[in-house]
């Protein structure tokens, strides 16, 4: 009892000792299920797959349902990089497959003071999302390594010609070499900005805006 009122003491003279100003505005995260085995984790740049459910924290009505609307199917996004909710870039990091979390996002990282369709201004929302698959992100380092194949820090077009063809061949294409060199020659003109004939590190992680 006293070990416990001292706890409560210790901790109310932090929250003083940080009164005055206001912390970030955080996701609030709550490991619902976690899968014993995990190979992989959730990181920046990532592909992920989720089945998600999003209320509104207030009273709790469901505005959206991957399991229940459009197709049914779960959803691929990339993670950390503004695709989606900033609350789910900050909230569905280090995550397995399988793994299942529930989010308290404040508005300021969801629809904000404006909202949005079903979501009225400054509401914030409750998501119960579960991580269904993860692959590298298109941009990703993992994939740039990948593709190096002699590990010089640049993609040679003879490099991106063979993940071409590995990837083609993995959706089931028959190979034709015509159209991947054409390919390999259209990614050229767009992603070796420097024209030196290798698509450098930084040259394949920039982010092209969209015209
Ligand atoms: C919950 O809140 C929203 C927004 O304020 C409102 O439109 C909706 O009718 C409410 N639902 C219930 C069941 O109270
Ligand atoms: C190979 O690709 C070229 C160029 O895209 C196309 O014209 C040709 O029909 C393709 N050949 C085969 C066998 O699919
Ligand atoms: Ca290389
Ligand atoms: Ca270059």
């Amino acid at each position: 009892m006293i070990l416990f009122s001292i706890c409560s003491l210790l901790s109310f003279v932090i929250m003083l000792a940080h009164g005055g100003k206001l912390p970030d505005p955080e996701v609030k995260i709550e490991v619902v299920h976690k899968p014993l085995m995990c190979h992989r984790k959730t990181k920046y740049g990532d592909m992920v797959l989720v089945h998600y459910e999003g209320y509104l924290h207030s009273n709790g009505t469901m505005f959206h349902s991957s399991r229940l609307e459009g197709d049914k199917n779960p959803v691929w996004f990339t993670l950390g990089t503004r695709e989606v909710l900033l609350g789910w870039d900050k909230g569905l990091q280090k995550m397995c497959i399988g793994e299942r979390r529930k989010l308290i996002v404040p508005p300021s990282l969801a629809y904000g003071k404006e909202g949005k369709g079903k979501i009225p201004p400054s509401s914030t929302l409750l998501f119960d999302i579960e991580v269904i698959d993860i692959r590298n992100g298109p941009r990703s380092h993992d994939t740039f390594q990948e593709m190096d194949l002699n590990d010089d820090w640049k993609l040679s077009k003879q490099e991106v010609k063979v993940y071409l063809e590995k990837e083609f061949a993995k959706h089931g294409y028959s190979p034709n070499d015509t159209h991947n060199e054409a390919m390999v020659e259209d990614i050229f003109k767009n992603e070796d900005e420097d024209k030196d004939g290798f698509i450098s590190a930084r040259e394949f992680t920039y982010q092209h805006d969209e015209l």
